[in-house]
């Protein structure tokens, strides 16, 4: 890996952020060895010179006095607990030690492992930790994908061939944008690479286009859209079948260039048949003239596409969602076209080498519940259970790298307290959270600005083709290690093999992919290469057995049993949603104080019905099935009426933890009023939106 031998010289430096999908490119300023300026930089050919304020939090994330060096063990001192430095390589002996004798002793699956969501944003982890996770070889893998984006793989799985093949919005040149579940200002677009998403739903709108949104709160995102409808959380896969309802029934479909090798639309016909707009209004709260104006609009449109994000997926019908979003576009001839559902062709193709036919789903499951495995993981909402169940292949052992589920996952509190039995802990994370502080060792990696970048996963999402590579921008120190090198450290003594650097991984992978570039190319264009809009691929591209889409997979029909019962239900009177926030990055970022500013943020939003009698700032105690947090009322008509709304990430009283100015925000956690019995329970991910809640004023 490139590692500068000393601190940048006084001038200006190009380097993307690593810190969410949008990749920006910035432009910083040193002077005297430090950071003096962040802006966006104009002459990356996606951002165009966008950025927010977490990315002008890179440089104090580098200068954070709380971020771990060292690696830390921790130990009990006259009954209190104490962390002391450790060497790497006593660290690393100790941790491969430990982790093999507990495998050696109970099992490969006696070790489990989560993998939080900073990993897929760091090339270093993202391309080492494979190798180290085949070195433990165990079935007891987390990740953050069972809490976020497993339906868009499932539907993809399943109706392309691979999970990775997933279509995402040609916004540049769409005229009409429908989404659903996403919050694109605040977020700044996931499963969609589109830095400036408020310049590019300017755009649509500016050209003659429609950008209509569906979510239970009216979201920051609303003030860009054109249009702006409630639907109560957990019924869009209802609204999704009323839409292609309209469409079969008026004999709107289209399939174009589709037709020639897509299955499954009479099937499909036939689903759709019960779930009229009228059948469907009283538990989506779209009145049905609005969904068939819709349906018919989106069908004429030209240039359409629909786009649902984590809304569709973190909820007892993610699944579903995603398919019937896919299905949407393919069946009005919106899918595989310009200004539709397209696909990206990556400068480094993680689709290059995969093969037909592949199975990618269900073959194995849970010890304890059977829930289903995705892709070589298992949904996080076993990881207590799995840790707490007595019996062959229970988990004695867990490696956390770049996650809180703590606090991102169901229960995460009572997580928290499943952590304190096991045998071992050790955490891959620079930071000592809620999480990493039950680890008995903690491994922490140089961070951001010290790492070289190229964003592996986020050109597979996005909306242009663009590649860009950018050198680290600061040294590291003796005594640090970068995650690659931790990882590979592990996986040597584990297995006796050293693994390939990740850099010729990365060479390997652009000389090879759609663009033959490499490197060096690459470093001679700091602000990124631009490699045009996307084209359309099909049916080449796909990766199904048989080569042909499937619009109608077995799976996807047989779970509409279980939405056909979400229409003989009633809904519950009240249940809680999650908010991200723009200064905020899930779990953590918290204990930047430029980020920190301001009022506190971790406020319960209720719509005045539902809080009548109640006034702003008054402290209301939220129970659900499986906790409780008292937080702060903030009434507000934004909020649809039976919904409350929290944002997830917060919850940082936790005194052994040390987390700076996060501790004076601490905020209540969303997750302990998850549920990890609530999931889509075709794909395994979590149902964390749509957890039914009871409120009262805390007296
Ligand atoms: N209720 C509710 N829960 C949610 C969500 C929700 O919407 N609602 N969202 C879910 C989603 S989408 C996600 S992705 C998850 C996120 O949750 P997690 O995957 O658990 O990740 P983060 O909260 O982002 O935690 C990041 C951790 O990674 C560390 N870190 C940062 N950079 C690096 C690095 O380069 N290397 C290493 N080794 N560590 C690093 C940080 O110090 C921090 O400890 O939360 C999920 N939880
Ligand atoms: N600033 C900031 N940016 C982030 C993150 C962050 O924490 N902070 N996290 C990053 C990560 S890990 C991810 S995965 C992405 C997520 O990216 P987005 O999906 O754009 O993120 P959210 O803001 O959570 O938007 C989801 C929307 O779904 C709505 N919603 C909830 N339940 C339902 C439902 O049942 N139906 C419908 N239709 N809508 C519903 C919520 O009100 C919310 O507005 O954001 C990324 N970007
Ligand atoms: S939008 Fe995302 S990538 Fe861009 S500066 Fe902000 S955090 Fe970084
Ligand atoms: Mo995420």
């Amino acid at each position: 890996m490139n590692n500068p031998a000393q601190a940048p010289a006084d001038g200006v430096y190009f380097r993307a952020c690593n810190l969410c999908e949008a990749i920006c490119g910035l432009q910083f300023t040193v002077r005297g060895g430090q950071v003096t300026d962040v802006r966006g930089d104009p002459q990356d050919p996606l951002s165009r010179g966008h950025i927010c304020p977490k990315g002008t939090a890179l440089p104090d994330l580098h200068a954070d006095p709380n971020r771990l060096k060292k690696p830390l063990r921790r130990s009990l001192e006259g009954g209190r607990e104490t962390w002391t430095e450790l060497e790497w390589d006593e660290a690393l002996d100790d941790v491969a030690g430990r982790l093999r004798a507990i495998q050696e002793a109970h099992g490969a699956d006696a070790v489990a492992s989560f993998q939080g969501n900073p990993s897929v944003h760091n090339s270093g982890t993202l391309l080492t930790a494979g190798n180290f996770l085949r070195a433990l070889g165990s079935k007891n893998r987390f990740t953050a994908t069972s809490t976020d984006q497993l339906p868009h793989h499932y539907a993809a799985a399943e109706m392309l061939g691979h999970p990775l093949l997933i279509p995402i919005p040609d916004l540049d040149r769409t005229d009409f944008l429908l989404m659903l579940g996403a919050n694109p200002l605040t977020s700044n677009g996931s499963i969609m690479t589109a830095p400036n998403m408020r310049e590019r739903l300017k755009a649509i709108r500016e050209r003659g286009g429609r950008v209509v949104l569906l979510d239970p709160r009216r979201t920051e995102s609303a003030q860009a859209a054109s249009e702006f409808h409630f639907i109560r959380p957990a019924t869009d896969a209802l609204f999704l079948m009323a839409l292609l309802n309209v469409i079969f029934a008026e004999g709107l479909e289209k399939l174009g260039h589709l037709s020639d090798f897509a299955d499954g639309l009479a099937e499909l016909k036939t689903a759709t048949e019960p779930f009229t707009p009228e059948a469907v209004a009283g538990h989506t709260g779209i009145a049905a003239e609005v969904t068939r104006q819709l349906a018919r609009d989106f069908a004429a449109a030209p240039r359409a596409v629909a786009y649902g994000r984590i809304g569709l997926s973190v909820q007892e019908f993610g699944g579903l969602c995603q398919w019937l979003v896919n299905v949407l576009n393919a069946v009005t001839g919106h899918f595989d076209r310009e200004g539709g559902a397209m696909f990206p062709r990556p400068a480094f193709d993680l689709l290059m080498r995969a093969k037909k036919g592949e199975t990618h789903h269900s073959r194995y499951r849970s010890r304890v519940r059977g829930l289903p495995e995705f892709d070589g993981e298992l949904p996080n909402a076993a990881l207590t259970e799995e840790i707490l169940t007595a019996g062959q292949g229970q988990i004695r052992a867990l490696v956390t790298m770049a996650g809180n589920p703590v606090l991102s996952t169901p229960s995460g509190h009572q997580l928290g307290k499943a952590l304190e039995t096991l045998e071992f802990m050790v955490s891959i994370d620079p930071y000592l959270n809620e999480t990493t502080r039950h680890a008995h060792i903690i491994l922490p990696p140089a961070y951001g600005l010290e790492t070289e970048h190229y964003d592996v996963i986020f050109h597979h999402f996005a909306v242009r083709n663009t590649a860009r590579y950018n050198s680290a921008l600061f040294p590291i120190s003796a005594e640090q290690r970068y995650d690659h090198q931790i990882l590979d450290g592990l996986t040597e003594r584990l297995t006796g093999k050293s693994g390939s650097a990740p850099t010729a991984r990365l060479e390997l992978g652009l000389q090879h992919g759609p663009y033959k570039t490499s490197l060096d190319d690459l470093k001679a264009q700091p602000h990124g290469v631009d490699f045009g809009p996307l084209q359309p691929c099909l049916p080449e591209r796909l990766l199904t057995a048989d080569g042909r889409l499937k619009l109608a997979p077995a799976p996807l029909l047989a779970d509409l049993e279980r939405l056909h019962g979400a229409l003989e239900q009633t809904p519950p009177p009240l249940v809680i949603i999650g908010r991200r926030q723009l200064r905020s990055n899930n779990s953590w970022m918290h204990h930047i104080p430029r980020l920190m500013r301001g009022p506190d943020r971790c406020t319960l939003q209720l719509h005045p019905h539902d809080a009548a009698g109640w006034h702003t700032g008054d402290l209301i105690e939220v129970t659900s099935r499986t906790g409780r947090v008292t937080v702060p009322l903030e009434i507000t008509e934004d909020v649809m009426q039976g919904v409350a709304c929290l944002p997830h990430g917060f919850g940082h009283g936790d005194p052994k933890t040390r987390l700076g100015v996060a501790a004076d925000h601490a905020g209540a956690s969303l997750n302990d009023l998850t549920d990890p019995e609530r999931l889509d329970t075709l794909t395994g991910n979590a149902a964390l939106n749509g957890t039914p809640i009871t409120v009262r004023a805390k007296a």
